[in-house]
C-alpha cells in the first residue's frame, strides 16, 4: 500500500506555539488558554473520533472478526495524536524526522489503519480488507505496513520498544521527533512494562508519552484495578514518571495533556469506556474480541453517523522539525584482519567484546547493550571505548531485547545485545516478536553449556540454539575461536534478520589465521586426512575436544574427519554430506548443549536424505550441576575420551555389521 494521496503544499499547518512555554503559576492560565483549540478543531477531532469508530466497526463486521471494542475506546485518543499532537508526514509514514507512534495493544490494529485512512495514506475501501490473506492490514500491526515500525500483538511488549526509539531520539540521534505508545490497561500486568517504566525514567526520556486506555476491561474479566486511575497515577510516579489523569474521551483534556510542556517520561492514564459508542457493548464484558453482527452494526453505525456534526475545519498534522541526521548502516566493516596468533588462549566472549569495540572504533552507528553483565560477556570492552554508545539495560532482560528492536527501527543502529545465553530464554517472546518486526537486532549469549563450571546449572545455556534455531528470520553463530568470532560479528552487522552469537567462557587455542575467510553457511573442515573413517562435528569447547580426541585417536591409526559448521542455521550440509560420504556416512555429532533442537538434531535434519549415514549424537542429557569445566564436560558425557570411546564405538559397531 503506497500512498493515496499526496498532501498538497497548499495544505495548512495546525497552529501552535513552536517553543513551549515552562509554566509558573502565574502564567499557567495564560499558557492554558493559549495551547486551547478552537471549537472548530474540537469539533473537527471529535468527528474524527467518531469516523475512527465507524471504520473500525465497519472492518471488524466485515473480517467477522476483530476487536471493535478495544477500539473504540481509544477513538479520541488516536484522533488527537494524529491530528493535533504528532509531526510527521502523513504521506511518507517511514519519514526519519517523524515524531514515532507504538501501539502496544496491538488487537486495536483497525483504529490505527482507520488513522492511516483518514490521513489518506490507505484508502478507506481497503480497510474493508482487514484480515484477508491477500492484504496488508493484518490481524495485528506488522511493518509491511509502512506506518508500523515494531510488531504488536504479544502485550507488554510495545513500551519497551518505543524506549529505544526515545533513547535513540535523544541521545544518538538528538533530534526533535518524539515517541508516543498506546497501552491497554489489562497489559498494564505484564512486568516488562514496568521494566520498561524503569528504564525510561532512568534515561530520562523526556520525549517519550506513554498513553494508558483505562477501559477496565480486559479479555476475560475485569482488570485488576478496574477504574482506579488515581492507583495508576501512584505506580507511574512511583516509577519516576510524570503522570496526568485525563477524561480519555475528552478531546479538550487530550488537546491540553499533550501540549504540556515536559521534562520526564510523562504517561497519560485515560479513564475510558471499553465499547464506547456501541451502545449494547459499552462498559460490558463479553464483547471482546467479538465483532458486532452485521444487523447490530447497521444499528449502531447509523447512530454514530447522527453524531458528525458538519463542521468546515478539515485537521491536518503539523509537519515535523527536520533534523534527525541521516544514517547509513550499509557496509559496516572491520577495519583490518583479526590480530590473533595461532595457539593463542582467548575465550570466544572476550573475542566478543575485542570485535564489539573494534567494529564500533569504524563505524559510528554500531550500539552496544547488556544487562549488567558486561564484564562477564565483555561488552564492557566495547563500553570503555565508547561509552556514549553503550546502554546499561540493567538486569531487565526482556526490556533490553524490546529497546534493542526500537534501536535497529527504521535502520538507526547497527545493534549488539548481550547477556549469558541462558538469560534470553525469558526474552523469548520478545524475540519471537523481533522475527515477526523484521528487526536486524545482533544478540550475543554467553556462558553457554556445562564448560561454565562451577557456577552451575542456573547459570548454563544449554536451549539457546533450540530456541535461536527455531525463529524463521535467524542466522546463529556459533563461533569455536577468537578469528572466527571476530568474523561472525562482521558478517553479524551485514546480514539481515535476527543474529544470534554463541560464545563460551573457557580459554581455547586460536585455530585459524588471521587471512582466513569465512562465510555465513560455510563449515570448515579442521582436520583432514586422506583416509579418514569418521567425521566428528564440534562447535565451541566441543571442536576443541574432538581435535584432542582425534589427537589421541590418532595413535590407534584411527583417522578422524573434524568439522567446525561455524553457523548452525544455516547449516552447511554441504560440506558435511561431502566429507561424511569419505568416511562412509558415519557422523559423531558434540555439543554443549540439551539433546533437544542442538548441532545434532541440526545434522540429523540436514543429512535425512541421504543413504548409508548414521549419525551418533552427543549432547548433555540431564539437569547439570556444579564442578570444574572439564569435570563437567567428562561427567555429561562429551569430552575428548568420551568423543573418543564414541568413535571406537562406532567402528566396532560397522565392522561386526558387515
Ligand atoms: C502476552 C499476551 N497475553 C494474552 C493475550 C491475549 N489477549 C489479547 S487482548 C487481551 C486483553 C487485553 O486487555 P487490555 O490490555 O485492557 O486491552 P483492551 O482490549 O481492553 O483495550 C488478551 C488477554 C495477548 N495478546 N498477549
Ligand atoms: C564484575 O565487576 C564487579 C565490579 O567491579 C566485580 O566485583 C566482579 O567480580 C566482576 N565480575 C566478573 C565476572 O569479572
Ligand atoms: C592462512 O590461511 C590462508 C588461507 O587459508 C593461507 O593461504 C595462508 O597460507 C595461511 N597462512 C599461515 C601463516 O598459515
Ligand atoms: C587438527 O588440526 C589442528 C589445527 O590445524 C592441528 O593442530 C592438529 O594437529 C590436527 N590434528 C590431527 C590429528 O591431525
Ligand atoms: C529431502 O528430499 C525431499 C524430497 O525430494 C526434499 O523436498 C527435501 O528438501 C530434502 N531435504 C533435505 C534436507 O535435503
Amino acid at each position: 500500500g503506497g500512498p493515496t494521496r499526496q498532501r498538497p503544499a497548499s495544505w495548512p499547518a495546525l497552529s501552535r506555539p513552536r517553543h513551549p512555554v515552562i509554566p509558573s503559576s502565574r502564567h499557567r492560565s495564560q499558557m492554558e488558554d493559549y495551547h486551547k483549540p478552537d471549537q472548530q478543531t474540537v469539533q473537527a477531532l471529535a468527528n474524527i473520533a467518531t469516523r475512527l469508530r465507524i471504520n473500525s466497526i465497519k472492518a471488524t463486521t466485515a473480517a467477522g472478526s476483530g476487536h471493535p471494542t478495544s477500539c473504540s475506546s481509544v477513538a479520541e485518543i488516536m484522533s488527537v495524536l494524529f491530528f493535533n499532537t504528532m509531526k510527521y508526514r502523513p504521506e511518507d509514514p517511514k519519514n526519519i524526522h517523524n515524531d514515532r507512534f507504538v501501539l502496544s495493544k496491538g488487537h486495536a490494529a483497525p483504529i490505527l489503519y482507520a488513522v492511516w485512512a483518514e490521513t489518506g495514506y490507505l484508502k478507506e475501501s481497503e480497510l474493508l480488507n482487514l484480515r484477508k490473506v491477500d492484504s496488508i492490514l493484518e490481524g495485528h500491526p506488522v511493518p509491511k505496513q509502512q506506518f508500523v515500525d515494531v510488531a504488536t500483538g504479544s502485550l507488554g511488549q510495545g513500551l519497551g520498544a518505543a524506549c529505544g526509539m526515545a533513547y535513540t531520539g535523544k541521545y544518538f540521534d538528538k533530534a526533535s521527533y518524539r515517541v508516543f505508545c498506546l497501552l491497554g490497561d489489562g497489559e498494564m500486568s505484564e512486568g516488562s512494562v514496568w521494566e520498561a517504566m524503569s528504564f525510561a525514567s532512568y534515561y530520562q526520556l523526556d520525549n517519550l508519552v506513554a498513553v494508558l486506555d483505562i477501559n477496565r476491561l480486559g479479555q476475560s474479566d475485569p482488570t485488576p484495578l478496574q477504574h482506579h486511575t488515581e492507583k495508576y497515577q501512584r505506580r507511574c510516579e512511583a516509577f519516576g514518571w510524570q503522570a496526568v489523569v485525563v477524561d480519555g474521551h475528552s478531546v479538550e483534556e487530550l488537546c491540553k495533556v499533550l501540549n504540556q510542556p515536559r521534562h520526564q517520561p510523562l504517561a497519560i492514564i485515560a479513564k475510558t469506556i471499553k465499547g464506547k459508542g456501541i451502545s449494547v457493548a459499552e462498559d460490558k464484558l463479553g464483547w471482546h474480541g467479538k465483532p458486532l453482527p452485521r444487523e447490530v452494526a447497521d444499528g449502531v453505525l447509523k447512530e454514530l453517523q447522527s453524531r458528525i456534526v458538519s463542521c468546515s475545519k478539515r485537521l491536518y498534522p503539523a509537519a515535523p522539525c527536520e533534523d534527525a541526521p541521516a544514517v547509513s548502516l550499509r557496509n559496516v566493516r572491520m577495519p583490518s584482519a583479526p590480530s590473533y596468533k595461532l595457539g593463542e588462549k582467548v575465550a570466544t566472549r572476550k573475542a566478543y567484546g575485542m570485535a564489539l569495540a573494534k567494529l564500533g572504533r569504524y563505524n559510528q552507528h554500531v550500539i552496544a547493550l547488556d544487562g549488567d553483565t558486561k564484564n562477564s560477556t565483555f561488552a564492557e570492552l566495547f563500553k570503555n571505548e565508547h561509552p556514549d554508545r553503550y546502554v546499561e539495560c540493567y538486569i531487565a532482560e526482556q526490556n533490553m531485547v524490546s529497546v534493542a528492536v526500537g534501536c535497529a527501527a527504521r535502520d538507526r543502529s547497527v545493534v549488539f545485545a548481550s547477556t549469558f545465553a541462558t538469560f534470553f530464554t525469558r526474552a523469548y517472546d520478545q524475540l519471537r516478536m523481533a522475527a515477526i518486526s523484521e528487526s536486524n537486532v545482533n544478540l550475543c549469549g554467553s556462558h553457554c553449556g556445562v564448560s561454565i563450571g562451577e557456577d552451575g546449572p542456573s547459570q548454563m545455556g544449554l536451549e539457546d540454539l533450540a530456541m535461536f534455531r527455531a525463529i524463521p528470520t535467524a542466522t546463529v553463530f556459533y563461533p569455536s575461536d577468537a578469528v572466527s568470532t571476530e568474523k561472525a560479528m562482521e558478517l553479524a552487522a551485514n546480514t539481515k534478520g535476527l543474529c544470534y552469537i554463541r560464545t563460551s567462557r573457557p580459554e581455547n587455542s586460536v585455530i585459524y589465521n588471521s587471512s582466513e575467510d569465512f562465510h555465513v553457511g560455510q563449515a570448515k573442515v579442521v582436520n583432514k586426512t586422506n583416509d579418514d573413517h569418521v567425521t566428528v562435528i564440534g562447535a565451541g569447547v566441543t571442536l576443541h575436544e574432538a581435535m584432542a580426541a582425534a589427537e589421541q585417536l590418532k595413535k590407534e591409526r584411527i583417522n578422524v574427519r573434524v568439522i567446525d559448521p561455524f553457523t548452525i542455521k544455516p547449516l552447511d550440509s554441504k560440506t558435511i554430506i561431502d566429507n561424511a560420504k569419505a568416511t562412509r556416512g558415519r557422523i559423531i555429532t558434540v555439543e554443549d548443549h540439551y539433546y533437544e533442537g542442538g548441532l545434532g538434531e541440526a545434522v540429523c535434519a540436514a543429512v535425512v536424505n541421504e543413504t548409508g549415514f548414521s549419525v551418533h549424537r552427543m549432547a548433555v542429557a540431564q539437569v547439570p550441576r556444579s564442578g570444574k569445566p572439564q569435570e563437567l564436560l567428562r561427567l555429561f558425557g562429551i569430552d575428548r575420551d568420551a568423543i573418543a570411546q564414541a568413535v571406537r564405538k562406532v567402528l566396532s559397531t560397522s565392522a561386526n555389521n558387515k
